[in-house]
């Protein structure tokens, strides 16, 4: 005689746990509908195109997030435990190439639209008019150089390096070319021209972080990179953007920021003139 299983399974915690799917879900959708914690408007072409990529990817992950989530949590109400023996199945082979294949085209299909605006930053290099600003990191500030009306950089020499001595960067007074470089510890550019940044390190790897720009770049000891940008937004005096530094570089990292202002063409050669006035 057959013995009749005692147990009928039970639907409460399949139940559960569909509806913790559920919720967890749509509060997920929730946040970022409302975009509750959101990036900063950008301030370059660029910028928005980074963003326009950012929402490409997010809508078509978050399509397959929904679906599989809600997938999800109706198979595990559907085939809860009723007190039978559980099924043993090999899987779907035409479900699994489907869904490798449509993965396969999606992230090689975002990659190639999103190649132009890489590319643009990384690949592409600043028109020869772009005002040059050197960014030097190190442990745990950031340097700015502008190289003044000769527009050209002096020389730097390591062993002249002095920050408390006034000369951070290393300056070779003997060189000609660096005697109107200026030297500060805050960032400024015109608006609506483009910036080419020569990003340098004096000890470990930092790295150049404004959120605004959508701009992050190491800064690599012994080499020299360029990135460049264009701002078309006149920032509030009151209100600089941060400049943080977004590689673990040491004890200080948390306190290694600087900050950024955009301004009109004039106020910028007023800010240099008052800027050189000062270091004099
Ligand atoms: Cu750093």
């Amino acid at each position: 005689m057959q013995r009749k299983n005692p147990c009928t399974g039970s639907a409460t915690i399949a139940f559960l746990l569909a509806m913790f799917l559920l919720i967890f879900t749509l509060t997920t959708l929730y946040v970022f509908i409302k975009k509750t914690w959101w990036f900063p408007t950008p301030i370059t072409v660029f910028g928005r195109e980074i963003d326009q990529q950012f929402h490409r990817t997010l809508i078509i992950t978050g399509i397959v997030f929904v679906l599989s989530q809600l997938g999800l949590a109706w198979i595990v109400f559907r085939y809860r435990d009723r007190g039978e023996r559980a099924h043993y199945t090999e899987g779907n082979m035409t479900m699994e190439v489907l869904w490798t294949l449509a993965t396969l085209v999606l992230f090689v299909g975002l990659g190639f639209y999103a190649e132009r605006a890489w590319a643009e930053v990384h690949f592409r290099g600043a028109s020869p008019g772009a005002l040059q600003i050197e960014v030097t990191g190190q442990q745990f500030a950031w340097n700015f150089r502008y190289a003044g009306p000769d527009g050209k950089f002096g020389r730097l020499d390591p062993s002249l390096v002095n920050a408390s001595g006034g000369n951070p960067l290393g300056l070779d007074p003997n060189d000609p070319a660096g005697k109107d470089d200026l030297v500060v510890p805050v960032m400024a550019v015109p608006v609506n021209r483009e910036v080419e940044l020569i990003l340098r390190s004096q000890d470990v790897t930092h790295s150049f972080f404004v959120r605004e720009l959508r701009l992050k770049q190491d800064t690599v000891p012994g080499m020299l990179i360029r990135i460049h940008f264009t701002a078309t937004q006149v920032t509030p005096p009151d209100q600089p953007l941060e400049i943080a530094c977004a590689e673990l570089c040491g004890l200080g990292h948390y306190r290694m920021r600087s900050f950024f202002s955009v301004m009109s063409e004039a106020d910028f050669e007023k800010w240099l003139r008052d800027q050189a006035a000062a270091n004099q």
